[in-house]
């Protein structure tokens, strides 16, 4: 012990209060301590990786989950330098792992890209480990340093064996510290999910992920695109219906900044826009998407006109009009992006949106005029969806003037609550009059809205606004949130801040709750990100014994609550499945499911928006194919199917 202490110096006591910090305040460097802290340790060491792929020195990046909920992760890189780094006085490897932000700082000016959120990297991951080895190819030899508990070295760099001459890479192997991660069990398909995205988003890096906890046999699934996100374009429209053949790829480079775009329309009505920097999702787009759109608007319209499909007397199309069926990834690198908004998921750089105009503008009036009959379906496209948008602005008028979007007394059905103020009031979405009408009886009337849905909801995945508005159960939930919806949409004039999906436990009701959402997520995505949309959660079972009952909400809570009885009893009880909201009398519907003390909402969240889609349009589109894969795939995990 005394001896290593004599090895420290000043610089080292600053490295330990360094790493102290990120302990004490985890958060701040890794955003949360969740299971989604957890997965981000991960992607910051894959960074360093993906840094050295796109300074072209790396092609192949593994991602190994061991059997303790270990990770490793290894690169066939240049490996992180070995000699003794001048500032610190140690090894650069032991310097990037101990010294917070020392990434990209000791470098040497390399095309640093990659980073995520919070910016942070190896050092970060160190700290909220129990322990790290890192070990280096490089030189002929292999060299090892390893950490402990929340990055104290344990051994400093060694040469541990000789290697091949021209092999060189890093492998990194951490073990996620229990004490600060609320869970440390590693999810295959949320990693899979990023790992995949990561190989659409460079092209040519060859990503493999391997799972060892159930089998250590296993060879994993590897993930290589050549053609990048243009392949990303195709596995998004998998389950759609493309309305021309060619994807259109653009791409351009200017001082350091590389931009590229992939897209592609199909038949359906909605769009499906993402945009990224540097890997990251920029979920609020910023001057990269901007610049795209701009141009998209512009160069479709001068098309039309120039071709003279679309008339002088015509007014011009939208950017709502040209972006309809449209699956588009926009992909920016950039070496000093700004990140704007609250969530940072904005690119601010004013920079960009010019050279991002240029390049698209330029690439896609070329693919025009080449491409004369993909030109003219996209043209003809966008001019339906003019049309359209024009026909929904006069159902909308329509329904205003006989009063149905605005909250009147002829309104019958809604009962609504008496306060006006939106952050303590909830609306309760209701499947059928009868258990609409317990739920009126159970309310609380002041805080409390009852909005029952008569029929089944029209299913908005395979419809245009101006059919949607002419459906009389949507119709009365656009006015009842006071939204508006299409271009009227406004967040702000949301007037429950719970919007609270109530139907049945079966086929039946989980058919209406997926209606719901799918419209939801369509048409009202803002209510669903901002954590507006919940879910109630009846009780499945009454179990009643003697003179007392008590309701579980799951089949594992059933089977818990009576392993807690003594045998005698449990043959005694009556187990009530509960079919519908109905059948529950007005105090225990009140008590399970709408007091705000005992009942169990489920907060819905789009936590990845971009696999929220795929699923959507199985589950809702026009293909059936992928839908009874999708149900036979899943199927066996699906309980309580009850028909
Ligand atoms: C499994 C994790 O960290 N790979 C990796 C990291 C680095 C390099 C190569 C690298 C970078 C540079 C020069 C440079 C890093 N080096 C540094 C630092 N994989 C993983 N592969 N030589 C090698 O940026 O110039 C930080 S990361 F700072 F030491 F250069």
């Amino acid at each position: 012990m005394k001896e290593t202490e004599e090895h420290y110096n000043a610089s080292d006591i600053q490295v330990l209060e360094g790493l102290e910090a990120v302990r004490k305040r985890p958060g701040m460097y890794i955003g949360t301590t969740d299971v989604k802290g957890l997965h981000h340790l991960v992607w910051e060491i894959v960074d360093n990786s993906i840094d050295e792929a796109l300074a072209g020195y790396c092609d192949n990046i593994e991602i190994i989950i061991n059997k303790d909920n270990s990770i490793t992760v290894k690169d066939n890189g240049r490996g992180i330098p070995v000699d003794i780094h001048k500032k610190t006085g140690i090894s650069t490897v032991e310097t990037v792992y101990t010294v917070l932000h020392a990434g990209g700082k000791f470098g040497g000016g390399g095309y640093k890209v990659s980073g995520g959120l919070h910016g942070v990297g190896a050092s970060v991951v160190n700290a909220l480990s129990s322990w790290v080895t890192v070990t280096v190819y490089k030189n002929g030899k292999i060299h090892e340093t390893k950490f402990e508990k929340g990055g104290k070295t344990v051994q400093k760099l060694t040469i541990i064996g000789n290697c091949e001459q021209e092999r060189t890479g890093t492998t990194v192997t951490f073990k996620p510290d229990i004490d600060i991660f609320d869970t440390d069990i590693y999810d295959y398909e949320t990693l899979k999910v990023r790992t995949r995205e990561l190989a659409f988003l460079n092209k040519g890096l060859r990503l493999t992920l391997r799972d060892d906890r159930d089998d250590e046999d296993t060879t994993g699934e590897t993930f290589h695109y050549e053609g990048g996100i243009s392949e990303y374009i195709k596995y998004l429209n998998k389950n759609k219906t493309p309305i021309h053949d060619e994807i259109i790829h653009l791409e351009g480079e200017n001082d350091g900044i590389i931009f590229e775009v992939a897209m592609q329309y199909n038949s359906g009505y909605t769009d499906n826009i993402y945009s990224f920097v540097n890997n990251i999702n920029t979920h609020d787009g910023g001057t990269h998407e901007e610049g795209v759109r701009r141009a998209l608007t512009r160069i479709i319209n001068n098309y039309a006109k120039k071709n003279n499909i679309l008339k002088e007397k015509d007014s011009s199309l939208t950017g709502d009009d040209v972006k309809e069926g449209l699956t588009m990834i926009v992909s920016c690198k950039h070496p000093n992006p700004q990140f704007e908004g609250q969530t940072k998921g904005r690119l601010g750089n004013s920079e960009v949106r010019k050279i991002a105009d240029n390049v698209f503008a330029e690439g896609f009036e070329r693919f025009l005029m080449e491409n004369p009959d993909a030109a003219k379906i996209i043209v003809e496209k966008t001019m339906t969806a003019a049309r359209a948008r024009a026909a929904a602005k006069k159902a909308r008028e329509l329904t205003r003037r006989k009063g149905g979007l605005e909250l009147t007394n002829q309104w019958g059905k809604l009962a609504d609550c008496s306060s006006k103020n939106p952050e303590e009031s909830e609306i309760f979405i209701v499947e059928g009059d009868s258990a609409g009408g317990q739920a009126k009886q159970s309310r609380n009337a002041k805080t409390q809205a009852i909005l029952p849905l008569r029929g089944k909801i029209l299913n908005v995945e395979k419809a245009r606004l101006d059919r949607i508005l002419g459906n009389e159960e949507i119709r009365s939930m656009i006015t009842a949130f006071g939204t508006g919806i299409g271009e009227e949409f406004n967040i702000e004039k949301l007037r429950y801040h719970k919007i609270i999906i109530m139907t049945d436990a079966d086929v039946d009701g989980s058919h209406i709750r997926t209606l719901l959402l799918t419209l939801f997520y369509r048409f009202f995505k803002p209510i669903i990100e901002k954590g507006h949309v919940y879910v109630s959660q009846p009780p499945l079972y009454k179990v009643t014994h003697g003179k007392t009952f008590k309701f579980v909400l799951t089949d594992e809570e059933l089977e818990e609550y009576l392993s807690t009885l003594p045998e005698s009893t449990r043959s005694k009880c009556i187990i009530n499945r509960n079919k519908g909201l109905g059948e529950m009398d007005k105090e225990e519907l009140c008590y399970t499911t709408m007091n705000i003390e005992h009942r169990t909402l489920r907060k819905i969240t789009i936590d990845d928006a971009i696999e929220a889609d795929k699923i959507f349009e199985i589950l809702m589109g026009e293909e059936v194919e992928p839908r009874r894969n999708f149900i036979e795939e899943y199927a066996p995990y699906a309980k309580n199917l009850d028909i």
